[in-house]
């Protein structure tokens, strides 16, 4: 059960910025039942998706959530084996007029569900009977089942698809143009509104006829090549598109599809991990081999070796409360909840920097309509926040009171990281 944050909304200090990092703290702003996403819809609101199924709104002017939720889907979104359940929502470009939006979910047999739903006259409640199917893709495993949703810079409505799990991907999916696990699909939600599919391809789509003359890639991808793509975002300043892909046994990476780029890209998954050659077992003539110049790299990769396990991408930011976070992408690490930052200090050259020890279980990222980020890490839901806004506390009037919520947030967290140890590690 989510509950108002009212306990958290003093701005109360629990993590502290990495030694010699930027000045950046992570301030408790809410408690949800296992979050996986946050996102805004251009005004004070809050979406937060939680893994069983909901989506509530959090006002961030009066820090409460709305009594009821916007969306609730847990019957569903039933099974919870492995990393199922429900990972996203994205609102239509032409939201403001037509009231759509989408949703990014594992049904009752585990298949990849996107769907439509419709908001009803209030605008804090979605009709839960308005389900209009976009895709519905059996995956017959429980792992890697992708789950982002974005809408770009173009219109487009963007979904992003694991390799449809196991391990190693066995089938090598995700280098095959016919199946649609392990690529980014790039949809045109405008067309065929009021039919199914409910979208159309974009014309300038890589793989539509005539660039695709035999059809030989489905006409929805727009990259191939990815393992678990948890999490992308594009800059909204300038539509660069950063993928957190995350790794099978060794490495995680930050891949950058950049808005000026040709489309088509292949990110490498499975016949490279990051960097390293992998394996081409299960892949059909004619894939690219290891370090072949069709691959995209990463700007950025890190290894398992001192606890990371699975990347958590994040946003570059474009916000302004945090001066140290100006110009840099942000992600973190499921695992250690280590949150980092990536900058171009020349170009084409990544610079990474750690940013603050966080939570372990860190699921997402979040933007509110300001571009101010936030994260989630068990149950608790973080913003990210100049070291000011914590040293402007009243601390020595309230410094009992502030103990004992410091200890009772700890408490919490120590609960959450008990009860999520074996909840959805990529
Ligand atoms: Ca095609
Ligand atoms: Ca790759």
């Amino acid at each position: 059960m989510s509950k108002p944050a009212t306990a958290f909304a003093a701005g109360l200090l629990l993590l502290a910025p990495a030694a010699a990092s930027a000045a950046v703290n992570l301030v408790p702003i809410a408690t949800a039942n296992q979050p996986t996403y946050i996102t805004n819809n251009g005004d004070q609101r809050l979406f937060i998706v939680e893994r069983a199924g909901r989506i509530l709104i959090f006002n961030r002017t009066t820090s409460t959530f709305q009594p009821f939720p916007f969306l609730d889907l847990t019957g569903k979104v039933v099974d919870l084996s492995g990393e199922r359940g429900m990972f996203s929502v994205a609102f239509h470009p032409d939201y403001a007029t037509n009231g759509f939006f989408y949703v990014y979910y594992t049904n009752t047999v585990g298949d990849v569900t996107i769907e439509r739903y419709h908001v009803t006259s209030d605008p804090n409640i979605a009709d839960q009977n308005s389900a209009a199917t976009l895709l519905d893709i059996p995956h017959p495993l429980n792992n890697h089942n992708g789950g982002q949703l974005q809408v770009g810079p173009d219109g487009f409505l963007y979904a992003g698809i694991g390799d449809g799990g196991g391990a190693n991907d066995p089938n090598c999916f995700a280098q095959n143009g016919q199946s649609l696990f392990g690529k980014l699909l790039r949809l045109d939600v405008r067309q065929n509104l009021n039919q199914a599919p409910f979208y159309g391809i974009p014309s300038s789509n890589p793989f539509l006829a005539p660039n695709d003359p035999a059809d030989q890639i489905r006409d929805e991808i727009w990259a191939l090549g990815l393992r678990n793509p948890w999490r992308f975002s594009f800059d909204r300043s300038n539509g660069d598109l950063f993928i957190g892909d995350v790794g099978q046994n060794a490495v995680e990476e930050v891949d950058l599809h950049r808005a000026a780029a040709a489309a088509g890209q292949n990110f490498g998954w499975k016949v490279m991990e990051g960097n390293t050659c992998l394996s081409m077992d299960g892949c059909a003539a004619g894939t690219p081999i290891c370090n072949s110049p069709s691959f995209t790299f990463p700007i950025h990769t890190y290894t398992h070796d001192t606890g990371d396990c699975s990347i958590t991408g994040g946003y570059f930011y474009r916000g302004s409360a945090v001066a140290d976070l100006v110009g840099r992408y942000v992600f973190g690490d499921y695992c250690t909840g280590s949150i980092r930052t990536l900058r171009e200090t020349s170009p084409n050259v990544w610079t990474v920097q750690p940013l603050v020890s966080g939570a372990a279980f860190l699921t997402t990222f979040g933007q509110d309509s300001a571009g101010e980020l936030y994260t989630a890490a068990g149950n608790t839901i973080f913003k990210l926040a100049a070291t000011t806004s914590v040293a402007a506390l009243p601390r020595a009037s309230h410094a009992p009171l502030l103990l004992a919520l410091a200890l009772l947030a700890l408490g919490a967290v120590l609960v959450t990281r008990l009860r999520r140890r074996n909840s959805i590690r990529r």
